[in-house]
């Protein structure tokens, strides 16, 4: 007997590695497993295939599914890893935009780490937000109450400079609490009907966020370790949910350290949007900006228009042996 066979279509809502959910349609949720292999030219990830891929499967008897093509991407965006392995990952694909989400303290996010988000997102053409969680651990111009020593001396001034900062340079930064649901509703406004990333360290509270936006949520939430004041990685894998407002959220696993994805080195001032804007009256075009004559970057720094945070992030960045150095 002859079995007909139907391409079915939906989106890769988990992955666990060797299984994948795919949701077809609201009621309709399909695991898949894959046929043949997945690579995208140029690149080599530890998956193949993604949360928020497009793809196309045939059902089995047994009622699961095995996926035997993906749509071309919109964007993706990969993480890769900073110990010897070098090992890429997508974190997740075809997303509208990423909700970075930063806490000064408890865990403390280093502008360091901000900038190289913000940078491996400029490279893979993803809008970018900045959410500062846990506001209700501040006190209006009194010390940080939290018991993470490494913060006593943060203030709401700080944090608002620093705001400021990131704003001039066109990210949009938002103070919540998401816990106390403080201001939870205009980040429901800027993720409704878009398909939104969610990124961060781990116990930044992402997914106390996700949960805060939409009730019907009920993200496993984790605790700080009260000896290092960080995360548990509680969350494992990257999954999309649907919001019941419209759009989809999708939650991952706490970032420790982000490896650069492969740039060289004159390329990194393009993805810092401050630095592409004047790179152009450098009197050199091959110029990095680190001690060149008639650097244009470095006189922005000096009369203040370029942030000596930014820009002592792009130096960390720039001395890292990784760097391609020939162009
Ligand atoms: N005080 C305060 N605590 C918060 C807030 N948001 C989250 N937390 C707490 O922070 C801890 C970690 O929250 P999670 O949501 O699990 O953090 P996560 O970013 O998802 O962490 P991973 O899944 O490990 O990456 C929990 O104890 C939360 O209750 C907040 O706005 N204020
Ligand atoms: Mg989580
Ligand atoms: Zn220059």
């Amino acid at each position: 007997m002859l079995v007909s066979r139907v391409n079915m279509r939906g989106t890769v809502i988990k992955s666990t590695g060797s299984w994948y959910t795919v949701l077809v349609d609201k009621d309709t949720k399909v695991e898949c497993g894959i046929k043949g292999k997945f690579r995208i030219k140029g690149i080599k990830t530890t998956n193949p295939i993604a949360v928020g891929d497009k793809v196309i499967f045939e059902m089995e008897k047994d009622g699961r599914g095995v996926i035997n093509s993906i749509e071309n991407r919109k964007n993706y965006i990969i993480r890769k890893s900073i110990n010897l392995s070098k090992q890429s990952h997508i974190i997740a694909a075809n997303v509208d935009q990423a909700l970075l989400v930063v806490t000064l303290a408890y865990p403390r996010t280093s502008f360091g780490f901000i900038d190289r988000f913000l940078l491996t997102a400029e490279a893979y053409h993803i809008p970018t937000k900045i959410i500062f969680n846990k506001i209700d651990l501040f006190e209006k111009d009194t010390e940080l109450k939290g018991i993470d020593k490494s913060a006593k001396n943060i203030k709401m001034e700080e944090l608002d400079q620093i705001i400021k900062s990131y704003e001039k340079v066109g990210y949009k930064c938002y103070k919540v609490s998401a816990t106390k649901k403080t201001d939870i509703e205009v980040i429901q406004g800027i993720t409704k009907d878009k398909t939104t990333l969610i990124a961060g360290h781990s116990g930044v509270g992402k997914s106390t966020l996700v949960n805060s936006m939409d009730s019907n949520l009920n993200l496993k939430v984790g605790e700080i370790s009260d000896v290092h004041f960080k995360g548990k990685h509680t969350t494992t894998f990257a999954a999309m949910h649907p919001l019941a407002y419209g759009g989809f959220i999708i939650d991952t696993p706490g970032i420790k350290e982000l490896g650069l994805v492969d740039m060289e080195k004159y390329e990194i001032s393009n993805y810092f949007p401050e630095m592409q804007a004047l790179k152009s009256k450098c009197k050199f075009n091959n110029c990095l900006h680190i001690n060149e004559p008639k650097c244009a970057i470095i006189e922005a720094l000096n009369n203040g228009e370029i942030g000596a945070s930014r820009y002592n992030s792009y130096m960390g960045i720039m001395k890292e042996e990784d760097l391609e150095d020939d162009y």
